[in-house]
């Protein structure tokens, strides 16, 4: 295998399940609902099975990512080899459309990013995208005015009334850029970024004199306030107590089954010299416990004031989805996952 390869098994097993086609999957209903706003007020067109396998031109260089970014680095992306990774957003694909000739479209699919494990955070999860081009004659603040438009007024029409804001943000890939957040269970929710294109991306793809804007939203983050689904986890989930309340591809709200009791587990332990990423920490704990692991939280940090070497406490909470987890099988879990993180990353318990 190549040495560059960081693609777990678990994460493997993900590539191909396509959520965002699934009729009776939230994802897949989201995603529709989104589509049809763009397509019939706005004459956009679709790409929803671009394969996930991007290069790092597309992924990054092609979106003036710099060198030294921190997505690029094997801590936050998932790479098959040097040159070929799953692509982690699905602008990935916005050059090579642009080159096609398309000027309004969506792209649609699943990305993958090594990333914090709670509610919100699920190291695959899915996109849609949007571009839609203008001449360079119009003003920049007339462009920003219509995409925040037109993404208020997807929002509007598919949640009706929702408490959302407007914040500024950074992407390398646009200027000026924006975050939309909503408010879910008294806290505000990142759900989409968006821009104005970079003209130094448009000069490489498209007809001279163009310019754009583009977006792109997580399609979990709104499933999520749409259904009221508390855990990210849930859209996996082949549970019919799940994916049976959206058979009808109405929007209702998600009645929870009841939840089973979590079991949280501490770990104390010294960081290795080496030097330490807990994104590594996450996807070793991912892999051994799957979707049993609800959450891993940093809970406490702190530097020998004579050595200088720092130690830190994780909280791992296990919880199964659809029953109770037994002690043992928790004990177990806990077990391979200390001695994984000796192994693999050379900490030293306390
Ligand atoms: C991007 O991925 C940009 N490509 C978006 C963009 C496109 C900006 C075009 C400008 C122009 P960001 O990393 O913020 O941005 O992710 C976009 C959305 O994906 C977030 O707002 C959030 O809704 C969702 N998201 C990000 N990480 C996760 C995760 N680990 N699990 C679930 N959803 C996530
Ligand atoms: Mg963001």
């Amino acid at each position: 295998m190549d040495s560059n390869n960081n693609v777990t098994p678990f994460i493997q097993s993900k590539i191909g399940k396509n959520l965002h086609l699934q009729k009776g999957n939230p994802i897949g209903q989201m995603k529709k609902m989104i589509e049809e706003y763009f397509t019939q007020n706005h004459g956009f067109s679709v790409y929803d099975n671009l394969p996930p396998t991007v290069t790092t031109i597309q992924n990054f260089d092609d979106l003036l990512t710099p060198l030294d970014h921190v997505s690029r680095s094997p801590s936050d992306t998932y790479y098959i080899s040097k040159t070929h990774l799953l692509r982690s957003h699905m602008t990935a694909h916005q050059t090579e459309l642009i080159r096609s000739g398309a000027t309004s479209f969506l792209m649609a699919g699943d990305v993958y990013r090594r990333d914090e494990v709670d509610a919100t955070h699920y190291p695959v999860f899915h996109q849609i995208d949007g571009v839609k081009l203008w001449d360079s004659s119009v003003d920049s603040s007339v462009i920003m005015e219509d995409l925040k438009k037109s993404l208020g007024g997807m929002i509007q029409t598919i949640f009706g009334n929702v408490e959302m804001r407007w914040i500024d943000a950074y992407f390398p890939f646009t200027e000026p850029s924006l975050e939309l957040e909503i408010l879910f269970e008294g806290r505000w929710l990142e759900v989409l970024g968006c821009g104005q294109i970079q003209p130094a991306i448009l000069s490489c793809c498209a007809k001279e004199g163009t310019t754009g804007w583009a977006f792109g939203i997580g399609l979990e983050r709104l499933a999520m306030v749409l259904y009221d689904i508390p855990d990210i986890r849930l859209f996996w989930s082949d549970d019919e107590r799940f994916l049976s309340q959206f058979s009808s591809g109405k929007p209702v709200k998600f009645k929870p089954f009841s939840k089973y009791p979590p079991c949280y587990k501490d770990i104390t332990f010294w960081l290795p010299e080496s030097g330490f990423h807990e994104n590594d920490l996450n996807s070793i704990i991912r892999e051994i416990a799957g979707d049993l692991v609800e959450s891993v939280q940093k809970i406490d940090s702190f530097t020998h004031p004579k050595s200088g070497h720092i130690s830190n406490c994780f909280r791992i909470n296990y919880r199964h989805m659809s029953r109770s987890l037994t002690n043992t099988e928790v004990d177990s879990l806990q077990e391979q996952v200390r001695s994984e993180l000796i192994s693999k990353l050379g900490i030293v318990l306390r």
